[in-house]
């Protein structure tokens, strides 16, 4: 429920609408209430089942009334979820009660995302196309619609400001601002490799469409996306993926060899040209040493499921140790990657059986703006510091040399140990990234994208008033006012980008209260955690069901490499900051030829 000043606010905007366009064009339309427009200067608000009635679905009906006076505001809960360690350690410990808090964070978040899917970025009205065409994103607010008084709608300057200039201006990196939660290098390389298996944006066909075709935790970037790819890459004896041994380590085998297309620019030896589930992952050392992790922890299950189950023929050992994998994920990012970036003392848990009394849909389909508030490109540093080397851009880009010269040990203990960047509060994406930033930006402008305050409010946050609301402080407020000229008019990439952090925290509020849906939504809605999915049998009995429910990113690592298994660890330890002890180290290194960084990644830009 919003206040008399957002009601006077929405009464405003309604009368802008006249101004021309459609008269759904300032959203008039509240809490989650359906604008149709009427004719030249009339629109009708559906607010079925939203809790709210009146023109706008503005006046809460009781028990709606009740919920939200009652309901604490956002920022007390992240506040009681990140302080009070000691009651949350009792909370851990008593299974009732960190189940019952676990299943309501479960289901808080999932009712926020629509179930089936509803719009996409070419239908802002429901339709069987949009619900059925599977090669979209779906979207979560429909576009602004078209021949707006403003690209925004209503609010703002008849033009949005250039996206080179907001990124130089806002974006754009001036000196490195470390995570003050000490993400590791370790965290942001999975995180790009985990999710490229579902932000997969068809760039031939546009920002709008996708060539992942499950919307979710397939591991589609460790089988590939078609099945031809996928029987590439199989060995087809005993369920395994095809590799080669080098220096007696397995890796990934040779593109050539295998006749598997993979992104490489010429000047990477054929020797050194991997070949994985996702075409694109010879970029970056960091995605191709957790290609190699997961290529080796594949094999492994195979062979578990082997001795457990002789009389298995390939297929069936192949399948069940996707599925066995697509739980392992599971489980290390709830368990792990959620819970370190949520700051929370209440111990998560990966758990189907939550939900399995709950009203829960086992579906998913990845929104357009899922992916653009996932462009965490501030987590990369300025240099990549291995062992005692530090190698820049240059460098790194597309050198799987690297992976087979230090080895999947040496590279998982240097990426856990150096940091990353803080993703929100501005001014902190490394210039060698800033062309992917000005592209998020165009990208959501092409695909109409409404306002960060529209995105707000849709996910039960106030719209900001102001802009040094929004940032937290003067200078760059100054700036986005001279660019945007009105809060409301601010885009979302940008406004996630610059908004203030959270007290010592990677994110502001915007990022994790979207975020955190979409992530829970997706993750607890895959097949394998379904009532019929979720029982041993289905992984091949207690083994496989164990390797999932036991899994941890520490033992994923330890299970797959020769030798003192290196600490592997989405979070660097107090006092083991890498950057800090090699920064006077050599950097010249031969694995890469000189390549304009920003060469190799401008065709690129839309896969990263
Ligand atoms: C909560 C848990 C805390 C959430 C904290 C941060 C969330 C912010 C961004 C998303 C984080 C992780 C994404 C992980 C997985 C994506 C899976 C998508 C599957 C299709 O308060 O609820």
């Amino acid at each position: 429920m919003y206040t008399t000043l957002s009601v006077l606010l929405i009464l405003s905007l309604s009368f802008l609408a006249c101004e021309g366009g459609d008269t759904c064009c300032s959203q008039p339309c509240q809490n989650r209430g359906v604008c149709t427009a009427i004719g030249q200067d009339s629109y009708e608000c559906d607010c079925t089942r939203t809790g709210y009635y009146g023109q706008n679905c503005t006046t809460p009906e009781f028990f709606t009334w009740l919920k939200v006076s009652l309901k604490p505001k956002l920022n007390t809960v992240h506040f009681i979820m990140t302080h009070f360690k000691a009651v949350w350690n009792i909370v851990n410990n008593i299974s009732f009660l960190r189940n019952s808090v676990m299943r309501y964070v479960l289901t808080s978040r999932a009712d926020l995302i629509d179930s089936p899917p509803t719009y996409n970025s070419a239908y802002g009205y429901k339709s069987w196309e949009a619900y059925s065409n599977l090669s979209y994103f779906t979207r979560t607010l429909p576009p602004v619609p078209k021949d707006c008084p403003t690209p925004m709608g209503v609010r703002g300057k008849k033009e949005l400001p250039d996206v080179k200039v907001v990124a130089e201006k806002l974006l754009m990196r001036r000196k490195f601002i470390p995570d003050p939660q000490r993400t590791s290098l370790m965290f942001a390389f999975f995180a790009q490799h985990f999710t490229h298996q579902f932000f997969k944006t068809d760039m031939k066909r546009g920002p709008a469409f996708t060539k992942a075709k499950n919307h979710g935790v397939d591991l589609s970037h460790i089988y590939g996306e078609e099945l031809e790819r996928q029987h590439k890459l199989r060995l087809f004896k005993d369920g395994k993926l095809k590799y080669q041994v080098l220096d007696g380590e397995v890796y990934p085998p040779i593109a050539s060899e295998v006749q598997v297309d993979m992104h490489y620019p010429p000047h990477v030896p054929e020797s050194r040209r991997f070949a994985v589930g996702h075409e694109a992952f010879g970029l970056v050392p960091g995605l191709m040493m957790f290609a190699t992790i997961w290529l080796r922890e594949h094999n492994r299950v195979c062979d578990v499921l082997k001795q457990e189950h002789p009389d298995w023929d390939d297929e069936r050992l192949f399948q069940t140790a996707r599925l066995i994998l697509i739980g392992e994920t599971i489980k290390i990012v709830i368990e792990e990657y959620v819970q370190h970036l949520s700051g929370y003392h209440l111990k998560l848990k990966f758990d189907p059986e939550l939900l399995f009394n709950q009203r829960f849909q086992y579906q998913n389909r990845i929104s357009a703006e899922f992916n653009t508030l996932y462009h965490w490109h501030p987590l990369m540093p300025d240099n990549f510091h291995i062992q005692d080397e530090v190698y820049n851009y240059k460098q790194f880009l597309y050198n799987t040399s690297i992976v087979t010269d230090y080895g999947i040990n040496n590279l998982v203990e240097s990426f856990s140990k150096q940091i990353a960047g803080r993703v929100a509060g501005g001014r902190n994406v490394p210039l060698a990234l800033v062309m992917v930033a000005t592209k998020s930006l165009e990208n959501g402008r092409q695909m109409r994208f409404q306002s960060l305050n529209s995105y707000r409010m849709r996910f039960n946050m106030k719209p900001y008033t102001s802009f040094e609301e929004l940032t937290g402080e003067k200078e760059m407020a100054a700036e986005l006012e001279e660019l945007y000229g009105h809060v409301d008019a601010v885009e979302l990439y940008s406004g996630l980008l610059v908004e203030k952090p959270r007290t010592n925290a990677i994110f502001g509020e915007t990022i994790v209260e979207m975020g955190a849906p979409y992530s829970l939504k997706g993750l607890m809605g895959n097949p394998i955690c379904s009532p019929e999915y979720w029982k041993p049998s289905t992984f091949g009995g207690k083994v496989g069901f164990d390797i999932i429910n036991t899994a941890t990113l520490q033992k994923l690592v330890c299970n797959n490499v020769k030798g003192p298994c290196p600490i592997a660890s989405f979070l660097v330890p107090d006092g083991v900051d890498s950057v800090a002890t090699t920064i006077n180290a050599s950097t010249s290194h031969s694995g890469s030829k000189d390549m304009n960084p920003t060469l190799l990644l401008k065709e690129r830009a839309s896969e990263l």
